[in-house]
């Protein structure tokens, strides 16, 4: 049975501490406070558990899990980067009409609605300061949707990020992303919501699930594409797709290969805190370019997903 570590650093928990639990393949979480080491150890065992994960051999996967696909292996290859003028605690991150709009957390900064333009200008549409902790953001129907971390509130702005109303989730906020008619958000386990734009009400919930068996837990920034669901495996450099349907992850794709063209003074400023993981993802509806950063990176990278191997033949 595998043993991987439920590590929530977003509010510095830190402690080991074991849980016992069926549906995510956590066996540990980290509670109170600890140190840096101890950190860095759940990081490591959270990045090597997931890999184990989704190389696991087939031959005997349970019963409920035969449906799933063994997971394709995707390259990101990118074309260029853009330089920001300003870093964020990037939560939230979606494409609409020409600019980027981002959601910030509070840690190292303040929660809010950002745009971006693709010069890398950075301008605040909305600053709600440390009162709430900013999560997943999309854009449906002209209105700009917030998730809150633990406040349990969903911010619904206008373009221009004026407050137009607020819906109660009775869910922790994690990712956010929609499919054209409901948003779809997650909570750090292993399930994936549907959610009423108007009102928040839960219309659906599928259960996230790999070839191997298990559920997928921290899935986190989140973006809809053709169909199917990109996600950020928080801690890791791990991004995966999923069939939001299914809930099956049908793609995996390694973005550590991101930090090999970053200077020595951009990774100086990445290092800066172990909060600065991977965890961005939008993508250009028009152009067809994905848009991949992480929280209070400098720079955001433009490029595509291609089958892994076919890079070249591009
Ligand atoms: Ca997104």
């Amino acid at each position: 049975m595998l043993n991987i570590v439920h590590c929530n650093t977003k509010n510095k928990s830190l402690r080991m501490r074991k849980v016992p639990t069926r549906t995510s393949f956590c066996r540990y979480e980290c509670v109170a406070t600890a140190t840096q080491s101890c950190h860095e150890t759940l990081m490591r065992l959270c990045h090597s558990a997931f890999v184990i994960v989704l190389s696991l051999p087939l031959s005997a996967p349970p019963a409920a899990a035969r449906e799933c696909p063994v997971p394709e292996q995707l390259d990101f290859v990118v074309d260029k980067k853009i330089d920001r003028s300003e870093r964020g605690l990037t939560q939230g991150l979606e494409f609409h009409d020409g600019k980027l709009y981002e959601s910030t957390g509070r840690a190292l900064g303040d929660t809010r609605i950002n745009m971006i333009d693709l010069d890398g200008t950075v301008t605040a549409l909305a600053n709600l300061g440390d009162t709430v902790f900013g999560e997943g953001l999309t854009i449906l129907n002209g209105e700009v949707f917030q998730l809150t971390w633990q406040e349990n509130i969903v911010f619904v702005y206008d373009l221009e990020g004026n407050l137009l109303r607020q819906m109660p989730n009775p869910y922790t906020g994690w990712g956010l992303a929609s499919d054209g008619e409901h948003l779809l958000f997650t909570d750090g386990e292993g399930q994936l919501r549907f959610a009423d734009p108007k009102t928040f009400e839960i219309t659906r919930e599928i259960e996230l699930r790999t070839a191997a068996g298990v559920s997928p837990v921290w899935m986190n920034e989140l973006e809809y594409v053709d169909g199917k669901l990109y996600g950020n495996i928080f801690t890791s450099d791990w991004i995966i797709r999923v069939d939001p349907q299914s809930g099956c992850v049908e793609a995996v794709s390694d973005m550590a290969h991101l930090r090999s063209q970053l200077s020595a003074e951009e990774l100086a400023q990445i290092a800066d805190s172990p909060e600065n993981v991977l965890n961005g993802i939008a993508r250009d509806p028009q152009s067809k370019k994905f848009y991949i950063t992480g929280k209070r990176w400098p720079m955001i990278f433009v490029g595509d997903f291609r089958q892994q191997g076919t890079a070249s033949q591009q």
